[in-house]
């Protein structure tokens, strides 16, 4: 989700979350005390999962983020996002969870959207992490499937994994990145991305990582596009071994990867038929766990 120039931006987001791990170990919702020495069925089984089959987004599982950052000291949310994050435009319905970016005025902002996050209710360290998702179809639509760090950690010296990202203006391009290295300006990045003959748009696809001992892999579809290693991010140290992460979801409307916002494009919606977290460790080791991904229950 974050960009360079604008590293900063979700350095807030992590600040003032130290309650989460208590959260999360309370609730028993932290899967990270024993997914790394667990096996057998359930594996094929999610360990966390919102199938969105109810009547509203269910607030044991997501919170919302608000507003437009400023009340963090961070307006734009640091990328020069455009809207105004609100619940009334996160809605389930029919299956699936409806986030909808509109052009609307809300507190000073011109367009409203929302974001969900498991921050304190959810977060993990290694697994399959996928959501089957509908990305919406229209220029300065930026929709993010995100993860961030647990604890009050300054961005991004924890680390951020993004599972998928969409810029409206580049509809056949799919990107995932995990960000790192020291504070901004000092900050780094690792991208992959994707180019498709026809927009992403046009239909729901399984968009996921793997997060290993030292490896991220990104999926669509149970297509591998990318993978990074700490290896080859040396010299900066790898990060992400170090503890669980929590999921965002959100639309986003312009800034630094959404760009130029065509109205006549809006509303749009990024639809979730479901989101689902595995582990990884079904047989007898991680590295060979990996290639078994096909034996989860997947229907993308
Ligand atoms: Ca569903």
């Amino acid at each position: 989700m974050a960009r360079i120039l604008l590293g900063i931006v979700l350095c807030c987001l992590s600040v003032g979350l130290s309650a989460d791990l208590s959260t999360n170990i309370a609730s028993g919702m932290d899967s990270d005390s024993n997914s790394d020495s667990d096996t057998g069925p359930q594996c094929s089984r999610p360990i966390w999962q919102d199938e969105f089959s109810g009547r509203a987004v269910d607030t044991r599982k997501w919170q919302f983020d608000l507003g437009d950052g400023c009340h963090r000291g961070l307006c734009g949310w640091g990328n020069d996002e455009q809207q105004w994050y609100q619940p009334d435009n996160a809605r389930v319905e029919n299956g699936a969870l409806h986030i909808t970016g509109r052009r609307e005025r809300s507190n000073g902002r011109w367009y409203t959207s929302a974001k969900l996050t498991t921050k304190g209710r959810f977060s993990a360290r290694y697994g399959r992490f996928e959501a089957r998702m509908k990305l919406p179809s229209g220029r300065g639509f930026w929709p993010a499937f995100w993860m961030m760090p647990q604890g009050n950690i300054t961005w991004p010296l924890a680390g951020e994994i993004d599972i998928l990202e969409h810029s409206g203006h580049t509809p056949e391009t799919i990107l995932g990145a995990i960000h790192f290295g020291r504070e901004w300006p000092d900050n780094a990045h690792y991208s992959e991305s994707l180019l498709a003959p026809v927009p992403w748009t046009e239909d729901f696809h399984v968009y996921a990582v793997e997060w290993l001992p030292e490896e991220i892999r990104w999926f669509v579809n149970d297509k591998e596009y990318g993978s990074v290693t700490a290896a080859e991010i040396l010299p900066y140290p790898w990060v992400f071994d170090e503890r669980p992460f929590y999921l965002n979801l959100n639309l986003a409307l312009g800034g630094t990867l959404g760009g130029k916002i065509r109205n006549a494009d809006l509303p749009g919606e990024l639809v979730v038929d479901y989101v689902r977290v595995y582990r990884l460790n079904c047989d007898e080791d991680t590295a060979t766990a990996t290639k078994s991904h096909g034996s989860h229950n997947r229907n993308a």
